[in-house]
């Protein structure tokens, strides 16, 4: 990520790191302080409906543009919730979730952990600690790589499909990664437009793709050719969703300008207990 148009708000204050835990406690859940309801049977019945339906009438993965594929409920609404306890986890023991605050003052809005490698907003670049309490992020769990490498062959199988291709890795090549930046997005949370070119230069020149997972809330996501959002497209982006961006595609410019609140599915946020919001995984190669 180019960190320079993230910052947007300004404290003069320094923070104080206080690990930053992705779901309710469970004793506020149950307490009727509850951030969320239980959903109502035909609350949840509505929503398979929807589900259904979303198969039925659109195609589950949507080639953006050349290089970038979307994979729609592509991940499992099980391995949702694997992820999110998981992130809960490391997110609260070290090397975990903090908001990033620049030395202006100016913050990112929205909470950040690395794994695998840490990455430096302020300096635009990796290392194997970060600044603000010399913590080594967490390693990439090895289901969450998994994932990333099926989703990136079941791209490539579609993309060879959809666009009669023989070479498919010259449009979308293979990856396995070795970091991840986990961002929690609260209903209020936001990232200016940018490009991911921080990473080495065999990989970006490689067209080593990005994979992005979203979980909880959707979002508004831009993408396009350079910085200014009215030239950008715009792709809601739903719990599940998985968008590769790769090959030629590597370097568009993106951001997320919102979050669209109770979006999220209710047996998700009943069943990890998850905050209001969203979670969302970008892994890449170093
Ligand atoms: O939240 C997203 O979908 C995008 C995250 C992102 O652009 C980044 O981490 O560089």
């Amino acid at each position: 990520m180019a960190a320079d148009h993230f910052r947007t708000e300004h404290s003069e204050h320094l923070p104080m790191h206080v690990p930053f835990d992705i779901c309710q406690s469970k004793s506020k859940s149950k307490s009727g302080s509850a951030l969320s309801l239980k959903p109502s049977l035909f609350a949840k019945n509505k929503e398979k409906r929807k589900e259904q339906e979303c198969f039925k009438s659109s195609e589950k993965h949507i080639l953006l543009r050349k290089g970038m594929v979307l994979l729609r409920k592509y991940i499992s609404l099980s391995n949702q919730i694997n992820i999110i306890k998981k992130c809960q986890e490391l997110g609260c023991g070290p090397g975990g979730f903090y908001q990033p605050v620049f030395r202006d003052g100016a913050k990112l809005h929205l909470q950040m952990m690395c794994l695998g490698k840490n990455w430096d907003p302020e300096m635009k670049s990796y290392g194997d600690r970060r600044s603000i309490d010399d913590a080594c992020p967490p390693s990439i769990p090895v289901e969450f790589n998994k994932l990333v490498e099926q989703a990136i062959l079941d791209s490539q199988v579609f993309i060879k499909q959809d666009q009669k291709l023989s070479n498919v890795e010259d449009v979308l090549p293979g990856m396995s990664p070795d970091i991840c930046i986990v961002n929690f997005y609260t209903e209020s949370g936001k990232l200016g437009l940018h490009q991911d070119r921080d990473e080495t230069p065999e990989s970006l020149k490689r067209g080593l793709p990005v994979v992005s997972f979203s979980i909880g809330d959707s979002a508004e996501f831009l993408y396009g050719d350079n910085r200014d959002p009215d030239m950008a497209h715009k792709v809601v982006l739903e719990s599940g969703d998985v968008l590769i961006f790769g090959g030629e595609a590597r370097h568009i410019f993106h951001g997320v300008p919102c979050i669209t609140r109770n979006s999220a599915p209710s047996s998700l946020v009943e069943e990890s207990n998850l905050l209001p919001g969203r979670l969302n995984l970008t892994f890449r190669k170093y």
